[in-house]
């Protein structure tokens, strides 16, 4: 029988084929697919997160963790669906407006996903209409990044078009020139320093 901290280790490690094997077979041995999720897959990605935040291991690893957790969701996605679980949150995130920086973007994307969220990727150079659009369409948390001071101030306007459509969505923002009193200035919900701690924030957020 498959354990599933043996899932969490082989994520933890970036063994993708191994990852989508053993969820392969924790479902046919009828480990229930939510299980699989919390106990193996996110548990993995908990620990990778916190490793990451504590700068014991670097992009590379979280990396390719994460393609091993994308493995193992392949599979279990159309379960988890069939089965109704409910994910935690939806995540819609995009990098502002003007800039093309996404790879920070996409360590935040990639560890909500981790965390057990919907995540709704909105890409890179993304003009405020679209936040407002994810935000109608249900997402419940809007994080926006930025890597160059000259567009990071785009953030503001990304926050006012939200208040006058009357969002209610919370608004994570990050990236290397951000901090907590612009997040503070700006009026965001909330302001992350790295991947890791955004999803802390984000979870703190919807559980208010
Ligand atoms: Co650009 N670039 N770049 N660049 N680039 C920087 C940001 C820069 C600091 C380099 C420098 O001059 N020292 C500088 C910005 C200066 C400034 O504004 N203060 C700069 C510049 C000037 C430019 C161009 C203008 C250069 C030019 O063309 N003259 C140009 C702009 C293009 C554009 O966007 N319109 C440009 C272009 C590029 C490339 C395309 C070549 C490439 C981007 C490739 C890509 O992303 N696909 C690139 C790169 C790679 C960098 C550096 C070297 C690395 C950025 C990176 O990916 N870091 C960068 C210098 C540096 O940072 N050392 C630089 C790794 C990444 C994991 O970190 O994105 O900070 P980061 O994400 C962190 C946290 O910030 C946080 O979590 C992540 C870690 O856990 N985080 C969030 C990020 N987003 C978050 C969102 C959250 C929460 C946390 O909630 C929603």
């Amino acid at each position: 029988m498959v354990s599933l901290n043996a899932i969490s280790e082989a994520l933890q490690k970036g063994k993708a084929d191994d990852v989508k094997n053993m969820v392969t077979q924790a479902l046919e041995e009828k480990v229930a697919a939510k299980k699989v999720l919390e106990e193996g897959l996110i548990a993995g990605m908990d620990i990778i997160g916190g490793r990451f935040k504590r700068n014991e291991i670097y992009i590379p690893e979280v990396l390719i963790a994460a393609r091993a957790m994308n493995a193992g969701m392949s599979v279990l996605e159309p379960m988890l669906v069939k089965a109704g679980v409910k994910m935690i949150g939806k995540l819609a995130i995009g990098t502002v407006k003007g800039d093309l920086h996404d790879i920070g973007k996409n360590l935040v994307a990639m560890m909500y996903k981790g965390a057990g969220f919907t995540v709704m990727d909105l890409g890179v150079d993304v003009p405020a209409d679209k936040y407002v659009k994810a935000a109608t369409d249900g997402a419940d948390i809007i994080g926006l990044s930025a890597l160059l001071t000259t567009t990071m101030v785009g953030m503001k306007g990304v926050i006012e078009s939200l208040k006058e459509k009357g969002a209610k969505t919370k608004v994570i923002i990050g990236g290397a020139p951000l901090t907590q009193n612009y997040a503070d200035e700006i009026g965001a919900s909330g302001y992350a320093a790295d991947a890791a701690s955004a999803v802390e924030i984000g979870k703190k957020l919807l559980a208010k």
